[in-house]
C-alpha cells in the first residue's frame, strides 16, 4: 500500500514536470524545412522544399525558431511579403524563377541585402543575416531572416494580434509560410 502511495505520488510529480516543460516550450515555436528537390537536365526540375508546418498561430511577442532540416546545402530565408505578391506566385509566375531576376520584386531585394551579390550567400564576407527594416522583429514585408545549412535562425514576432504574416524563402519562393499572430 505504501508503495502505491509512493508510485502514485511518483506519477502525479511527472504530470506536473511534464506539464511545466510542455507550458514553457509553448513560446518558441519550432518550423523545418523539409523536401525533396531533383534535377535532370531537360526533362525534370522538382523540389518539394517546404516550410514544415507550413502555417503557425503564436502570440504577438513570441520567438519562432526556424531549423534547415532539409538535406540540400542551399540556404533559405524567412521573407516577410505584402499578400498582394502572393496570388501572382500561385499563378506561378514568380514561383518559376521570374522572382530572382526581376529588379524590385521581393526575391531580389532580399538575396542582394542578405548575401551583397546574386547567388546561394557563398561569400561569408557579404553575408547579413537579419534584415530588420522599421520596428524590430518580424512585423513587416521587407523583414528577413537568413538561415544556412545546418544552422537555425530565431526571431520574435512583433506584429499586433490579430496580423497575418506571409513569408516566402527568396530563394525558392515557392515555400510559402503563414504566421497567424493572436
Ligand atoms: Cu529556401
Amino acid at each position: 500500500m505504501r508503495r502505491l502511495a509512493a508510485l502514485t505520488v511518483a506519477i502525479a510529480l511527472g504530470v506536473l514536470t511534464a506539464a511545466g516543460v510542455a507550458s514553457g516550450s509553448s513560446a518558441a515555436k519550432t518550423v523545418r524545412t523539409t523536401g525533396d528537390q531533383r534535377f535532370v537536365p531537360n526533362s525534370v526540375l522538382f523540389s518539394t522544399v517546404s516550410f514544415n508546418p507550413g502555417q503557425i498561430s503564436v502570440k504577438s511577442g513570441d520567438t519562432v525558431l526556424w531549423q534547415h532540416g532539409d538535406r540540400y546545402e542551399e540556404p533559405h530565408t524567412v521573407t516577410i511579403v505584402a499578400p498582394s505578391v502572393l496570388p501572382d506566385m500561385q499563378r506561378q509566375r514568380w514561383a518559376t524563377f521570374e522572382c530572382f531576376f526581376i529588379p524590385g520584386q521581393p526575391c531580389v531585394q532580399a538575396i542582394f541585402a542578405h548575401c551583397g551579390e546574386p547567388g546561394f550567400c557563398e561569400n561569408p564576407s557579404t553575408r547579413t543575416f537579419v534584415l530588420d527594416p522599421g520596428n524590430d522583429g518580424l512585423n513587416s514585408p521587407g523583414d528577413s531572416v537568413l538561415f544556412l545549412h545546418g544552422q537555425t535562425a530565431s526571431a520574435q514576432i512583433t506584429a499586433p494580434p490579430g496580423s497575418l504574416l506571409n513569408y516566402i524563402c527568396a530563394f525558392h519562393p515557392w515555400m510559402h509560410g503563414i504566421i497567424r499572430v493572436e
